[in-house]
């Protein structure tokens, strides 16, 4: 395989949960040894530190729920132009989280580098949750329930997050893990004609079939593609250390299956680590299993020749 040279972007944001902690997930990510990981599958490694996001005037909104809008707009606005900056050098961005607000700014940046490109930008979503919220239809008024929205250009962020120029077209975007979905999210997927395998479909069909379905539509396509991975993808079971578990996540095999396929077809080029709650954790055991699927990402196998079957 093709060495990467990997760039290591923290992003200790977790002002778009409720409860504290994964402000100390880029710590963890290097604690369980993320950058010695990569390189020794061959890769290299610069890591750029943690971002920091600059002091916004107030902002507020009628939705009385929501919580740090301000500080929610001003990490958009620093990781939007961080995400820009580091895809344009060519280079594997790799966003350390930090809660999956994160993604707010991180795909809108890669999506602007596409387009700069002209080619078609992908996101994958591997997450319990479709994050789908726009600012109106909250409830918990937790920012990380809305990234996924305001990438396609969905309306009802308008005067609170930065403009987004250059939305992903729900067409090219695929989530994969869903099992917790409220009303208002229903109701946009519905309408949308974004690819979705829920738990439900992925029992049936196992988890290859949607991913392959989608991976075929980005090299069709030529497009760019971003993975965003949120913790709570997984089953509690195996990842405890996220906020928001749901039970009947991935299993250890199906993440895994995900990520060995990923780099296979050779087409991911950018990636979020998101929700990590190191304070939650036993021992670093998620940060661990999050690091052992980076490294099937990016190029660990069992054998060195591939072993698929079609
Ligand atoms: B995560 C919920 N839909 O809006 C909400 O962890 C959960 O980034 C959001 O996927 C979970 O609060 C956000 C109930
Ligand atoms: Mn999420
Ligand atoms: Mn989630
Ligand atoms: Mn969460």
């Amino acid at each position: 395989m093709t060495p990467q040279n990997c760039t290591l972007i923290g992003a200790p944001v977790q002002e778009g949960t409720h409860q504290p902690g994964c402000l100390m997930g880029p710590d963890a990510f290097r604690t369980a040894g993320l950058a010695q990981e990569l390189t020794s599958l061959g890769h290299s490694v610069t890591d750029r530190g943690n971002v920091a996001p600059r002091a916004l005037p107030p902002q507020t909104h009628e939705n009385q729920a929501i919580h740090h809008l301000t500080e929610t707009r001003a990490w958009a606005e620093a990781l939007q132009e961080a995400a820009y900056t580091a895809a344009q050098s060519g280079d594997l961005p790799i966003f350390l989280g930090g809660d999956h607000s994160l993604s707010i700014g991180t795909v809108a940046g890669v999506a602007r580098h596409a387009a700069d490109l002209d080619q078609p930008q992908f996101v994958l979503w591997l997450d319990a949750h479709p994050d789908m919220h726009t600012l109106g239809t909250t409830s918990s008024g937790n920012l990380h329930g809305t990234p996924l929205a305001y990438a396609m250009g969905v309306e009802g962020f308008e005067g609170h997050y930065p403009a987004n120029e250059h939305p992903v077209d729900p067409a090219n975007v695929c989530l994969i893990g869903i099992r917790s979905v409220d009303p208002a999210e229903r109701a946009l997927i519905a309408n949308l004609p974004v690819q979705v395998a829920d738990m439900r479909g992925i029992d049936e069909t196992g988890i290859a079939a949607p991913l392959r379905e989608f991976l075929a539509k980005v090299e069709a396509a030529k497009g760019r593609l971003h993975v965003s991975l949120d913790v709570d993808f997984l089953d509690p079971g195996i990842a405890s250390a996220v906020g928001t578990t749901v039970p009947g996540g991935a299993t250890f095999r199906e993440a895994h299956l995900v990520m060995e396929m990923l780099h296979e077809s050779g087409l991911m080029t950018s990636l979020d680590l998101v929700e990590l709650n190191p304070f939650l954790d036993e021992r670093g055991k998620t940060a661990r299993l999050m690091v052992d699927l980076c490294g099937s990402l990016m190029g660990r196998r069992v054998l060195d020749k591939p072993t698929r079957s079609h």
